[in-house]
């Protein structure tokens, strides 16, 4: 196979064509408030996804940008957490499962200090919103400081960060956990097989899935993956979704969702010291997670970072895409930055090789390259990476991967996820993220235009 740091930088009129396309996508998506996924299959707003969007946002509206993340923490929570969904009352209940009735947030969520207005799930997803934020503010710091846009954010993402080391500090040890599969927005990686497996499905006609209404089964989760989904939604908000240690099925610290938070981090000490706060906090919990990452998450035999499994005790032998996303952790000792690096282009991840990295080891045991988050490469992941080697200085790497997912995203109408080896088109189509980080990926290569500053991942001075 050739080795895709060969592949041509596409041309300018391609990268046109292609701007104009994940434009539209955003376009077709926006609802007047925010923006869904997918018109069809994620008809709500979702928690990171709306981060990633706003991050390809600001390089059409900043005023947008702006709008997406604070429509999204708007909903937060009054213990600080940032909901998975936000529900618009203005769609159908069918469209979507689960749905607000399901979840009952203004009600069973009340304790916990869900708002009173808004229906929201009781879940989190990754922390990817300081970092939008602050990536936001980068594009227009002018506007965004006549607007006052981060002074408002600032308060929220403080409270949503000590929600995360505080109620979620489930194992004692200094890392955020996540209490469902949804959490780490990696729904059904074989790394939370292990974890569910002690989870009693509920019946099968106790509910209708809406997902298949719009996608493959053979590109879904299974029936019995959903049974455990929802008896472990339905167990949490019977708790009136309450954070207890020791109390849940299922708990997990991923390396994925742990890596957004420090990074995260790092962005709240520079909104800090933007906003006249003082960052040093900041810099210091950053420097205290990133000291437990690689305490409770370093695998040297697998030259990677895998999860933690904190109902059944110790690692997890899976070796999911999550465990790479640490690339983007600034001060990581050199050793595991240098495995890291062999990891991502070895046997189980082939970067260079095959066009974008796939969410699970080609040559695990699980492997399966069209269903969902269990092989397919997906366009959010492939962008932390891409971010992760330049940071590193893999400045020849990083272009290449750039190329390989603008092509990959033109190619699939910018799907959901693709295969791995052939970059076919999987999931759904005009899909928000993927949309949005074309254009976030398109603007770091548009030399010409003059409009958009060079790429800076955050992290690369600290
Ligand atoms: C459940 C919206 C979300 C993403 C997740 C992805 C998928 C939902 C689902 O879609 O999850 O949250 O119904 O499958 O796994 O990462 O945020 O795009």
């Amino acid at each position: 196979m050739t080795s895709l740091l060969e592949t041509p930088v596409p041309a300018a009129a391609d990268h046109l064509a292609l701007r104009r396309g994940a434009a539209r996508v955003l376009l077709t998506n926006w609802t007047g408030t925010s923006t869904v996924p997918s018109r069809g299959l994620y008809p709500h707003q979702w928690s990171w996804d709306s981060a990633f969007i706003a991050i390809g946002l600001r390089h059409l509206s900043v005023r947008r940008a702006q709008r997406e993340l604070e429509s999204l923490l708007g909903a937060q929570w009054a213990d600080g957490r940032v909901p998975h969904i936000v529900f618009s009352p203005a769609v159908p209940l069918d469209a979507y499962f689960p749905s607000p009735d399901f979840w009952r947030s203004s009600t069973d969520g009340a304790t916990a200090g869900a708002p009173a207005g808004t229906e929201t799930s009781g879940i989190v997803q990754p922390p990817v919103h300081a970092l939008a934020a602050w990536l936001v503010h980068e594009a227009d710091p002018e506007t965004s400081r006549r607007r006052g846009f981060l002074p408002r954010v600032y308060d929220r993402l403080v409270a949503w960060h000590d929600y995360l080391t505080g109620p979620r500090d489930l194992g004692g040890g200094g890392l955020a956990a996540m209490v469902h599969p949804w959490e780490p927005g990696m729904d059904n990686s074989p790394c939370w097989d292990g974890p569910l497996g002690r989870v009693e499905p509920v019946t099968p006609g106790s509910y209708r899935r809406a997902d298949l209404d719009h996608g493959q089964p053979s590109e879904r989760p299974t029936d019995l993956d959903y049974g455990r989904y929802v008896r472990l939604a339905a167990d949490y908000r019977d708790s009136g979704y309450a954070d207890v240690p020791g109390g849940h099925a299922f708990a997990v610290e991923d390396p994925c969702v742990n890596a957004l938070l420090i990074v995260s981090e790092h962005a709240l000490a520079r909104i800090a010291a933007e906003t006249g706060a003082d960052p040093a906090p900041h810099e210091a919990r950053a420097a205290r997670l990133t000291a437990a990452l690689v305490e409770r998450l370093w695998s040297p035999a697998d030259g990677m970072f895998l999860c933690r499994d904190l109902a059944g005790g110790g690692l997890i032998p899976e070796r999911g895409v999550t465990g790479l996303v640490p690339l983007m952790v600034p001060g990581l000792p050199q050793g595991i930055v240098d495995a890291l690096l062999g990891t991502v282009t070895g046997t189980g991840f082939r970067l260079g090789e095959v066009p974008m990295a796939p969410s699970y080891d080609i040559t695990g045991h699980a492997f399966d390259p069209s269903r969902y988050w269990r092989g397919p490469a997906w366009f959010n992941t492939n962008w932390l990476l891409e971010r992760g080697l330049r940071r590193c200085g893999q400045v020849r790497e990083a272009d290449a991967l750039r190329a390989a997912m603008l092509d990959a995203a033109g190619a699939s109408s910018f799907a959901e996820y693709v295969d791995p080896f052939t970059a076919e088109a999987r999931g759904t189509r005009s899909f928000g993220w993927t949309a949005a980080l074309t254009l976030d990926l398109l603007a770091a290569t548009r030399p010409a235009d003059g409009a958009t500053p060079p790429h800076t991942p955050i992290g690369a001075h600290t």
